[in-house]
């Protein structure tokens, strides 16, 4: 054993995520098939799958494929174009509530991110109840499911978050790890792309379990040092990388639900005011600046929509922070005529001070 001390790395990924923030929009569409399509542009229906909801997928309707072909296959569906500032502000929800349960955090995509759990909980039991709570919390104030791996590296809580899908809990303790992946397909492997395995199946290697029965000699031979070394380490689910936040994919916001629905200037800017003052607060104790600021509004019938502006240069004040959020919910409400249910305020682009420094030294 190497002396590394065992890690508990929680993995979340969103189930269905662009159909079911749809469905959370339209709630007439649950219980349909529904399909998010992204148009080409060229007209009609050409342009392909972008997501689909499981009711789809049992039609065989799946991302990737044309829209024409999933019209075939599911006539009576559902089809929506990608609304990427709804599926944003819904991934906004919840990260903000993955990064209050974890040490460390990584959002790795849209609808994916790492916890480091390893300091909040002792053991992997209390990770699991742990994880089955931030599963319910996501739930109570989003309205959606996620799926969650609990293991004691990122490969493996990736792995694991994908097993039972959809709302899933998998937890790999350290000594189930070999079995867990012994009889997983190598795509399962994240990492292992098309051409890598096509290669190992002409090897006559299809689980991950037959793939760590080849010495690290044969596949360095077959793949080249780096790749041929990873498969290997892969293979017996061992993998070192950290938990780590992406500078640049993080934001801050904070939403609010108004004591009634109102589109008065007045009660809108006193909601901004209280909000733009937590976002501040979040921003001063991380010591982060900000480059871009958004006007959430959520309406009546709960439709998300944002107003966003970009600033010429990173800021940290609040009055910069909070005269723009005015600016925003003006111009938002001269351009939307109906009744605010719920407002919030949202910065991005957000740097700590070491990358300040940097770019001011030079
Ligand atoms: P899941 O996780 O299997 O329940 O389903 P999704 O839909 O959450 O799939 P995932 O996690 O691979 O992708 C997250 C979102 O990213 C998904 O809702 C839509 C988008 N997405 C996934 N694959 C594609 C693709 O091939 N093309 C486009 N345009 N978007 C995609
Ligand atoms: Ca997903
Ligand atoms: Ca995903």
């Amino acid at each position: 054993m190497s002396n590394n001390i065992s890690r508990i790395i929680l993995h979340i990924d969103m189930d269905y995520f662009f159909a079911q923030c749809e469905e959370r929009e339209h709630p007439e569409i649950k219980g349909k098939p529904v399909v998010i399509c992204v148009y080409s542009g060229r007209g009609g229906d050409s342009g392909a799958v972008s997501t689909s909801n499981y009711e789809a997928r049992k039609l065989g309707v799946k991302a990737g494929i044309p829209i024409y072909r999933a019209k075939k296959l599911a006539p009576d569906a559902v089809f929506l174009p990608v609304n990427m500032e709804l599926y944003r502000s819904i991934s906004d929800e919840v990260m903000e509530i993955l990064r209050s349960y974890c040490e460390r955090f990584e959002q790795e995509s849209v609808d994916e991110a790492f916890c480091e759990l390893t300091g909040k909980v002792s053991d992997f039991d209390e990770a699991k109840l742990l994880a089955a709570r931030i599963k319910d919390e996501i739930k109570q104030r989003t309205g959606l499911t996620c799926s969650a791996g609990v293991a004691p590296n990122k490969l493996v809580a990736k792995i694991a978050s994908d097993f039972q899908k959809p709302d899933g809990l998998t937890v790999v303790r350290p000594d189930e790890i070999l079995r867990f992946l012994s009889s997983l397909k190598i795509t399962d492997l994240i990492g292992v792309g098309k051409k890598t395995s096509e290669r190992l199946n002409e090897l006559g290697v299809k689980t991950i379990g037959d793939l760590s029965k080849l010495s690290k000699d044969d596949l360095i031979r077959e793949f080249g040092q780096a790749k041929g070394a990873w498969l290997k380490q892969a293979s017996q689910g061992i993998d070192d990388s950290q938990v780590e936040e992406r500078e640049g994919t993080e934001q801050i916001g904070r939403i609010i639900t108004l004591k009634e629905n109102t589109r008065e200037l007045k009660v809108i800017l006193d909601a901004v005011d209280k909000l733009s003052e937590d976002v501040y607060r979040k921003l001063e104790t991380r010591k982060l600046s900000f480059k871009s600021v958004s006007f959430i509004a959520i309406s009546t019938d709960l439709k998300t929509r944002t107003k966003s502006r970009t600033l010429g240069a990173p800021a940290k004040d609040f009055e910069t922070l909070k005269s723009t959020a005015h600016e925003l919910a003006k111009a938002f409400l001269n351009e939307h005529h109906f009744l605010l249910r719920r407002v919030g305020v949202r910065v991005a682009n957000l740097a700590g001070e070491k990358e300040q420094k940097t770019l001011g030294e030079f």
